[in-house]
């Protein structure tokens, strides 16, 4: 997709729509510094966090994913791509995390172990975090081991763990199964997601909810939290 000309293209000058597809070129490039530049210049125009995050960094990362699935693109360039929407998420962190207001809650989210994608359960996380929630990230690759000390330091409302590959979600069963072992599974909610999952695989391995994306995962944790402190 990249060109000669790109380091010529003044981002600045182009109207939103045109912006918003130099993005997509520009984040499949890997080029984070005109990712910066360009989330820099959608916030200067008034666009919201959300709608930068949305349509130019999502949408730039769910055409990535076409092509390294077809095998157009290779995890080096993905890397990549992945490194330049990370810039721009940095910069939509703190709009988005915005709350003033005492936290309703406290989750513990991580990707599970073998796994390290992790832009999807960063953006979870801070989704979580403007929806005003305290957020322990736990990074990548999470053995049991992790979750459970994670639990018993921090003591969460709600236990969340990302997977995006087929050869990982499966684990998810064992750090829940660990906590049924050790009788702790229902002092928390369990809520999982990733790209592969679906929600009869959140409830067959004994989860409380399946969250197919951000937004779904803030929605499901306040309803889930509202229902725990009514009853
Ligand atoms: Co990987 N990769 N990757 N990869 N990678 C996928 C997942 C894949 C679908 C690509 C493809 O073939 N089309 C494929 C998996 C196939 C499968 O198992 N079915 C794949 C593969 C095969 C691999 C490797 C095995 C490749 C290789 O080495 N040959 C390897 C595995 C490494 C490992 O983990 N052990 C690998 C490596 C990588 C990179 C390191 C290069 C890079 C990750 C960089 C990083 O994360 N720091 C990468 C990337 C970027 C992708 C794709 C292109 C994009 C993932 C992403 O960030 N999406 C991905 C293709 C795809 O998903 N279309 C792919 C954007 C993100 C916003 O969406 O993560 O789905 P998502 O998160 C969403 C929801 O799923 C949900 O909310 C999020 C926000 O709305 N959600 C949750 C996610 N977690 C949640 C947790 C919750 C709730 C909701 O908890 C409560």
């Amino acid at each position: 997709m990249a060109d000669d000309y790109d380091d010529e293209i003044d981002l600045s000058s182009l109207p939103d729509d045109e912006l918003v597809e130099q993005m997509h070129d520009d984040l499949y490039d890997g080029l984070r510094d005109e990712i910066i530049e360009g989330t820099e210049i959608l916030l200067e125009r008034g666009w919201e966090a959300t709608k930068v995050l949305d349509e130019a960094l999502v949408e730039g990362m769910r055409i990535v994913g076409i092509d390294f699935r077809d095998g157009i693109l290779f995890v080096p360039e993905v890397l990549m791509s992945a490194n330049a929407m990370k810039g721009g998420m940095a910069i939509l962190r703190p709009l988005l995390a915005e709350t003033g207001a005492e936290p309703i809650g406290k989750v513990i989210i991580g990707t599970v172990k073998g796994d390290i994608h992790d832009i999807g359960k960063n953006l979870v996380a801070m989704m979580l975090e403007g929806a005003g929630f305290e957020v322990i990230n736990l990074g990548i690759d999470n053995p049991v081991e992790n979750y459970l000390n994670a639990i018993e330091e921090h003591q969460p409302d709600i236990v969340g763990m990302s997977a995006l590959l087929t050869t990982t979600m499966p684990y998810m069963k064992v750090v829940i199964d660990t906590m049924v072992e050790k009788g702790i599974r229902d002092d928390y909610i369990v809520l999982v997601g990733g790209a592969p999952l679906n929600e009869e695989f959140g409830k067959a391995i004994g989860a409380d909810a399946y969250c197919r994306d951000a937004a779904v995962a803030v929605e499901t944790a306040q309803t889930l939290i509202a229902e725990r402190h009514a009853a």
